[in-house]
């Protein structure tokens, strides 16, 4: 396969402004018949080149003449043409059934749906598939009614009738213009809940809820996130839905979170179904954030989208930016500024690092589905945040409203955005561009002296960006720094004739950029890269003991639980390097500031709870050039068990501190059963007297799965032997419900124990297992090798070895999926050298396999460079 260059973009030969589909839905054999206006765009001669895969070409007419002068391959349908304007019918047929890529219409637990961004539509039917032509759609399904009952599709439903055979018929009516990726069909036997919402300006809005039969109590959670997001977008941003009904359908069988097809949102039932028996805090957090996600492509995405799929990021950075800003909104910001950076550094660093290197606009591409990444959404995000920073709220609040009022049914570029950003505000963006052209993590080195005699302070920052496996050389970036300093009190400290300290900022652009403060009694903190202002790694030698005054003292509460993040990284690298030779000065300074922690606990207990948590692995891997796997495994463990053993008393307390409550989904609730499940794992880890009794007795209580699932990881992580009892019993009550088995299975995929490849083949083999089914493969396939650190990273390769296996059987099943769990293998670059070999080893296996998939194809050849 050839990789497509973002340089290349042509615009379109034709156009079309409007087409009209019927759809006779059957399980095997679907007929699809397309009817769609063309005009030919500008003054050529270019045959009609449409896109289609997959199908089984019935006929063609032209203004009403049947045509045979065509030519088809696989992945077109070429047609010479001499008119400027003309009807085009198209009939195909598809199979719905045999569909296990899940892109395209498909068939998922006995209803149909549709998924087609980026490029599934052309599975469905010949067409111009690509974001620019935009066209309105009148869609009619028909089908049984009795299997069907209710027959969706984009915009408004227009007409219905039945017919003698039992089947019956629906017509949809989409008033906007879209492009083809935001096209969408359901039909299916649902349970449906219904609500309403009023918009700013006085107009009633159908919400509408569809769920699997019997699953409507868990419903209720998902509508009520919708609303407080439309309420939301129409406060923070002016913007408004623009349809009479809104439609959410929830299935089983998806390739990823949800998708934002006008008017007909398609969500994995996992981010739709709640309850408190059975999902978890994170559930419905996720929940909300999703569902918000989706909801405000429809300014971000529908109403304005993409010119070509290089511009994912002007749709997706900028709606993640907003969905992350509804979260905080809806809860603790700096909890959720945590969360969002640890995304950053846990998978967004690891993805710059790798062979998948890639700016968030990326320059080549061999199958788009490979580019909806951490980079082009999180960092993407982050690229928005920096603006939203540079311009402020109210500056990027009016570039927002520009390029609305610019762009408005348009599909345009990131350079547009960013130049009505900057046309409304009038700050130069120049240099800024190039966050989108410039891939890798940029480090900004802090160094700092003062000079006692006269009272004078340097600190100079220099940026440099390490050249990645797709860019070898970097630019300079305009980075916005936030920071302070603090004297030796903890005050910070402000000086009028310095106005980056007033500011609180530094517009980093060149190389270096120093600034001196005079006047000074003592050498002060400094406390840097506030609510993380930047995607970027700071490094400066911090003292322990200036980490703790950050801890206690910064302004900043992302601040405070970084230099938190920090002194933990610290411990745990040191012990990586000399487990014989403890640093008890530093330790003991850590353990300090955890004493100080637990006093926040009372006042914020969100900050309390994240402060208290240890850097993952897969963050502490991003801090180091080489990972010594088992060195920095055990170091970990090592670290967290100190806390645990040395603090239990604290830990005891913090416990029962937390009032057992009835389950509710509210803020305060949330953070309390945080810290207590937290506390709950510390205590089994320390084996702290009475602790089986204390997590037995919570499994026993609990009304809902957070609790539930506390005591099972607690279980997990402390290896009591417990464990295997509770897996059981769990296993018993819900395997009916597929979302909870779900956790089931990754709970068993992450154990770290050393029989963890033999038993990964008997959960494999369970009957509730499918490699149909992508969340049962992320739950099984996905935790092992992301996060069963000690079971992937096998010395002796097994673990990789199994991961290949499965992804070659995947090959074949559900390719997007197979290219999404391969990510792993495909950072070898960070490993010993010979687990890179092992890595590389099974690379080179899945490589050479016949038939692989273009999604394969393109990571793997990519990481065997
Ligand atoms: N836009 C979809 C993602 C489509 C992924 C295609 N492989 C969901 C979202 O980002 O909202
Ligand atoms: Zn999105």
């Amino acid at each position: 396969p050839v990789a497509k260059k973002r340089s290349d973009y042509r615009a379109p030969d034709f156009l079309i402004d409007h087409v009209d589909m019927a759809f006779h839905l059957d399980v095997t054999q679907t007929r699809v018949i397309s009817t769609s206006r063309f005009t030919r765009n500008g003054q050529h001669q270019s045959p009609l080149v449409l896109d289609g895969e997959n199908l089984q070409l019935i006929s063609v007419t032209i203004n009403g003449e049947p045509v045979t002068d065509y030519h088809q391959s696989d992945e077109h349908l070429t047609l010479n043409i001499n008119q400027n304007d003309f009807e085009l019918c198209i009939e195909t047929r598809i199979n719905p059934q045999e569909n296990k890529t899940l892109e395209g219409l498909y068939f998922s637990g006995g209803a149909y749906c549709t998924q087609c961004e980026a490029e599934g539509f052309r599975k469905i039917t010949y067409f111009l598939d690509r974001p620019d032509v935009l066209a309105k759609y009148d869609v009619t399904i028909f089908a049984d009614k009795t299997r069907y009952p209710h027959m969706l599709s984009n915009g408004n439903q227009i007409d219905k009738g039945e017919l003698d055979d039992g089947r019956h018929w629906v017509k949809w009516q989409d008033p906007f213009k879209k492009p083809s990726y935001l096209f969408a069909l359901v039909a299916g036997n649902f349970d449906l809940l219904t609500d309403r919402f009023v918009t700013q300006s006085g107009r009633s809005v159908a919400l509408e809820l569809y769920v699997d039969k019997g699953a409507l109590d868990k419903g209720h959670h998902a509508l009520a996130s919708l609303k407080k997001a439309m309420a939301w977008d129409e406060q923070v941003f002016g913007l408004e839905y623009d349809l009479d009904i809104y439609m959410i359908v929830a299935v089983d069988f998806f390739n990823m979170g949800a998708m934002e097809n006008k008017g007909l949102n398609v969500f994995n039932s996992k981010f739709v179904l709640a309850d408190a028996e059975s999902a978890t805090d994170d559930d419905f957090f996720n929940i909300e954030a999703v569902i918000g996600h989706e909801y405000f492509h429809n300014w971000t995405g529908n109403r304005v989208t993409c010119r070509d799929w290089f511009q994912l990021s002007l749709k997706e950075g900028l709606t993640v930016f907003r969905d992350q800003q509804f979260s905080a909104d809806m809860s603790s910001p700096v909890f959720n500024r945590i969360k969002n950076v640890q995304i950053i550094r846990e998978h967004q660093f690891a993805e710059d690092a790798s062979a998948m290197a890639h700016p968030i606009r990326p320059e080549e591409v061999i199958e788009m589905n490979n580019f909806y990444t951490v980079t082009v959404y999180d960092k993407g995000a982050e690229v928005i945040r920096m603006m939203h920073t540079l311009l402020g709220a109210a500056g990027f609040r009016q570039g927002m409203d520009l390029y609305f009022s610019r762009f408005d049914g348009q599909a345009v570029t990131c350079d547009d955005f960013v130049q009505a950003m900057q046309d409304a505000t009038q700050v130069d963006l120049s240099q800024f561009r190039r966050w989108y052209s410039q891939s890798g993590t940029p480090k900004v080195k802090v160094t700092d002296s003062f000079d006692a005699k006269t009272g004078v302070y340097h600190i100079d920052f220099t940026q440099n960006t390490p050249p990645t496996a797709d860019q070898k050389v970097k630019q300079n970036l305009h980075i916005p720094f936030k920071f302070e300093l603090l004297d030796e009190k903890g005050n910070s400290i402000s000086d009028d004739s310095v106005p980056e300290l007033s500011a609180k900022m530094i517009e980093l652009t060149s190389r270096v950029h120093r600034i001196t403060v005079t006047g000074l009694q003592a050498k002060p903190t400094p406390s840097l890269l506030h609510d993380f202002s930047a995607p970027i790694k700071v490094d400066y030698a911090y003292s322990h003991q200036q980490l703790s005054n950050i801890i206690l003292y910064s302004g900043d509460d992302f601040a405070r639980w970084d230099a938190s993040q920090r002194l933990y990284s610290r411990c745990i690298h040191n012990l990586a390097i000399s487990p014989d030779t403890p640093d008890d000065e530093l330790l003991d300074s850590m353990l300090q500031a955890v004493q100080g922690i637990f006093d926040i606990a009372d006042v914020n207990p969100a900050l309390a709870g994240a402060m208290l948590s240890l850097p993952s692995f897969e963050t502490l891997s991003q801090q180091v050039d080489e990972i010594q796997v088992e060195a920095l495994y055990h170091a970990q463990r090592s670290v967290r068990n100190l806390i645990a053993t040395t603090l239990s008393d604290q830990w005891s307390t913090l416990y029962h501190k937390q009032a057992v409550v009835p389950y509710r989904y509210v803020a305060d609730d949330v953070d309390s059963r945080r810290l207590r499940n937290l506390s709950l794992s510390y205590l089994v880890q320390a084996g702290a007297p009475q602790s089986s009794d204390i997590l037995l007795a919570q499994f026993a209580q609990a009304d809902n799965m957070t609790d539930c699932l506390g005591v099972l990881k607690a279980a997990q992580f402390g290896e009591l032997k417990q464990f295997d009892q509770l897996m059981e019993q769990f296993e018993t009550r819900w395997r009916h419900d597929p979302l909870v088995l779900d956790k089931w299975f990754a709970l068993h995929a992450n154990m770290e124990r050393s029989d963890i490849l033999v038993r990964l083949p008997l959960l494999l083999s369970h009957d509730k297992f499918s490699l149909d089914n992508p969340n049962r493969v992320r739950s099984v396939l996905g935790s092992f090798a992301f996060y069963n650190v000690l079971g992937f990273h096998a010395v002796d390769g097994s673990g990789y070895k199994f991961l290949a296996d499965y992804i070659l059987k995947l090959n074949s099943v559900n390719p997007q999926v197979a290219a999404r769990i391969i990510t792993p293998l495909t950072q070898w670059q960070k490993f010993d050298e010979k687990r890179r070999e092992l890595m590389r080893y099974q690379l080179a296996r899945i490589a050479d396999c016949q038939d692989l998939s273009k999604d394969l194809i393109e990571k793997v050849s990519k990481s065997l460079n």
